[in-house]
């Protein structure tokens, strides 16, 4: 049972306002992702997408900023995760927007707790109050951590679903002014893209992976927009001077190696900006290296 994966598709583009992030599913099937975990011996069932609303036809919760519906969407991501956990697999998250999380990972820690590794250019952590953009998707984590709408800190269970010390940041670079603020005095340990270019993502992976042993299982939030847009294109917030692909998949082998991970969100592939799906391709590389794919 350690061998079975299960795709878990949620084309939610309403944690922000750019359009096609809701193919990011569809980018990872057309990429090969089932085909490629088959490979390394994993069985793979794919259960296809979970049900999202459409924009176009929530006008009406545009000035919530599409709260109800995302709220909704996360209350299903998270009993879809917490039914892969109890049955065995190992889910994987294909997004769609950051904003998923908030279900993703609540629902695999229903019944133990795990630590994440959250791969992103962004905090994610603003809370309504702090926000500039009003986008949901920026204020995941933050919810996670139990701060922000109670729609969505309470969203599966009560209250937050990880501690500050369960979490690590990689790749930031980009914060609102509130925001960082918030996250100086959280707690959270974030390695910035100065840190990875001071020290070098071994390190960082290895000091990252330390700082997480109190737990024995292991979330990967992986954030496209984490990497450099010019390796890939295909997201909707692009930052600059982002993790190489070579930095990411190193940093994806370590995780490997720990044999801690068992379960995966796989967020912000925007298809419509990218070229020649080569966001989504890269991501089942990563995706296959996390999941144990070595060279030699
Ligand atoms: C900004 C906001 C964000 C992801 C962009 C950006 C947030 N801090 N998150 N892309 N995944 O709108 O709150
Ligand atoms: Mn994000
Ligand atoms: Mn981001
Ligand atoms: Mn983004």
């Amino acid at each position: 049972m350690e061998n079975c994966i299960r795709m878990i598709g949620v084309p939610v583009d309403l944690g922000q306002e750019q359009r096609g992030v809701d193919l990011g599913p569809g980018a990872l099937r057309y990429a090969g992702l089932s085909t490629r975990l088959s490979e390394l011996g994993y069985i793979v069932e794919d259960i296809g997408n979970l049900p999202v609303p459409v924009r176009d036809v929530l006008g009406a919760e545009r000035e919530l900023r599409y709260l109800p519906s995302i709220r909704q969407v996360c209350e299903t991501v998270y009993l879809a995760g917490r039914s892969a956990i109890t049955q065995g697999f190992m889910p994987i998250f294909m997004g769609g927007d950051h904003s998923m999380a908030v279900g993703s990972i609540g629902g695999v820690t229903d019944e133990q707790p795990a630590a994440v590794i959250w791969v992103d250019a962004h905090g994610d952590f603003n809370t309504p109050q702090s926000t500039i953009t009003g986008n949901i998707h920026g204020m995941a984590l933050a919810a996670l951590l139990g701060e922000g709408f109670p729609e969505l800190v309470n969203v599966g269970r009560p209250g937050a679903k990880l501690h500050a010390s369960d979490i690590i940041l990689i790749g930031l670079r980009e914060l609102d002014p509130q925001e960082r603020l918030r996250l100086r005095g959280s707690g959270i340990k974030a390695y910035t893209m100065r840190d990875i270019d001071e020290r070098g993502m071994a390190a960082i992976a290895h000091e990252a992976l330390g700082r997480l042993a109190h737990r024995t299982r292991l979330h990967v939030s992986l954030d496209l927009d984490g990497l450099d847009p010019l390796e890939v294109p295909g997201v909707g917030t692009t930052a600059p001077g982002g993790i190489t692909y070579r930095e990411a998949q190193l940093l994806m082998e370590i995780i490997a190696d720990t044999g801690l991970l068992r379960s995966m969100d796989i967020v912000e592939i925007n298809p419509i900006l990218d070229h020649s799906n080569r966001t989504a391709k890269i991501a089942v590389e990563l995706t296959a290296s996390a999941f144990g794919a070595s060279i030699l």
